[in-house]
């Protein structure tokens, strides 16, 4: 389902972008990433240029002709900003910015701007404005000596430096200030989360988690599996064709037949080169991936770069610490593409569309499968004076026969591994 708001205002700012290929391999579709994501942002990406160098020049990027060739360029082509596909260091920005006459931004503040506009909870807004602010400390110096410079070149020295001074480490200590005060706020919001969470452990049922790209149509995925399995009163939650529509972390429960039920839960998409401050501040965020029983990756298949989005997701996972977990792969997006596509199942892999019942009814007796692969059939012969017994497999177990005799309950039912050790002594066959 589209619920967006049907308008985006195409603003008209100009923007260069640039990048350095020192010989990575994915080169190439970081800077296709880098247009789509500066599109994202609002901004018309007018042109580019590319460097091709071993390492990057330390005060400027580019080497020097090529710094003279982008002010030509971003001259000719009347760009506002140039935008670098690498983080750049606080001095390369100012002295780029500097030689260029254009404000100069790199990749991570391009990213920082998207989620700042994106986010719509208060958590989210706190954990971007805390990787905003982490990526402005050490940038305040360099933005304050060129301010200092000036000073000094309009001849008032000393007095004026002093004042620099005293200013800059003055907004230091603001952000500072600001960033512990954000980080105590988030941490009380993670507590409330963490005691959710504890229930959710302890009621035992197992967690499936999406991830993936961004865009791929993880919370379609979502919405469609919610739709059919999901409780009455569950929300659906927000989709849309463009990066990043979803920073927070939603979790929903689905139910089976026969009493078997999980929990799923949607959240952020990734995309190369995220910014690692921006990880770390998502940390909390992503803990329902970290605590999943299995990850359900979604990729657009109809997507080119596909094999690279599914990389980049392989990345950033392992970058959060998140590794060995089962993976299932769901190719999706597939009556996009020019194939035909019978829905495929296999042991890891299913190709699927979002858009079709059959896909997304596939897809679950796929979950399933993983979720439930360890439940055993077995009989027990319960006392009487047991009934909390009965009554924990009524509620975690499929009964599949009830029977009442002298010895007391017996029950035939299918259950998971873990209880039925658990309650190994009542099991008569
Ligand atoms: N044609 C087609 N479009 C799809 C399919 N699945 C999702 N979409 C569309 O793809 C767009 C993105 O879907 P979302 O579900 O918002 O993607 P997401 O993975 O949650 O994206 P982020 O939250 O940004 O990470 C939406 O416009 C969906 O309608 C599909 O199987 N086929
Ligand atoms: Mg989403």
């Amino acid at each position: 389902m589209d619920n967006s708001k049907p308008t985006d205002i195409q603003s008209s700012e100009k923007v260069l972008i640039i990048g350095l290929n020192t010989g990575q391999e994915d080169y190439e579709y970081s800077m296709v990433e880098l247009a789509e994501l500066a599109q994202a942002n609002n901004m018309e990406v007018v042109d580019r240029l590319d460097q091709t160098l071993e390492r990057p020049n330390a005060a400027t990027y580019f080497g020097k002709g090529k710094v003279e060739e982008l002010r030509n360029l971003a001259a000719a082509v009347t760009a506002s900003t140039i935008i670098a596909n690498d983080e750049l260091s606080p001095s390369q920005l100012a002295n780029l910015t500097k030689e260029t006459g254009v404000h100069v931004i790199d990749r991570t503040a391009l990213i920082l701007e998207i989620f700042a506009t994106r986010a719509k909870t208060k958590e989210a807004k706190i954990q971007v404005q805390i990787a905003q602010l982490q990526y402005q400390l050490p940038r305040l110096q360099t933005a304050d000596n060129v301010r200092l410079d000036q000073q000094t070149g309009g001849g008032s020295g000393f007095t004026n430096r002093g004042a620099g001074e005293t200013k800059l480490e003055m907004d230091r200590r603001v952000v500072t200030k600001q960033i512990g005060h954000l980080r105590r706020e988030l941490a009380r919001i993670d507590r409330e989360e963490q005691v959710k969470r504890a229930q959710r452990d302890k009621s035992g049922i197992p967690t499936a988690a999406l991830v993936g790209y961004t865009n791929a149509g993880k919370s379609t995925l979502m919405n469609q599996l919610v739709s059919r399995f999901g409780l009455e009163e569950d929300k659906q939650v927000f989709t849309k064709d463009m990066l990043f529509a979803t920073l927070d972390t939603s979790v929903r429960q689905l139910n089976f037949p026969g009493n078997k039920r999980c929990l799923l839960s949607d959240t952020v998409g990734f995309v190369s080169k995220l910014p690692t401050k921006l990880v770390e501040a998502f940390r909390s965020t992503l803990t329902e991936a970290a605590n999943a029983d299995l990850l359900v990756q979604v990729i657009d298949y109809s997507d080119p770069h596909y094999k690279e989005m599914m990389k980049t997701t392989q990345t950033t996972l392992r970058q959060i610490g998140i590794e060995n977990i089962p993976m299932l792969y769901v190719f999706n997006k597939a009556d996009k593409t020019s194939n035909d596509f019978p829905t495929m199942e296999g042991d890891h892999q299913i190709i699927i569309s979002a858009k079709d019942d059959q896909s997304v009814n596939a897809l679950m007796k796929t979950i399933q499968g993983f979720l439930f692969k360890d439940y055993v059939t077995t009989t027990m012969l319960i006392p009487f004076d047991k009934g909390q017994v009965v009554s924990y497999l009524n509620e975690h177990g499929n009964i599949i026969e009830t029977k009442y005799e002298a010895g007391g309950t017996r029950l035939k039912l299918e259950l998971p591994q873990k209880d039925a050790s658990r309650y190994q002594n009542y099991i008569v066959e």
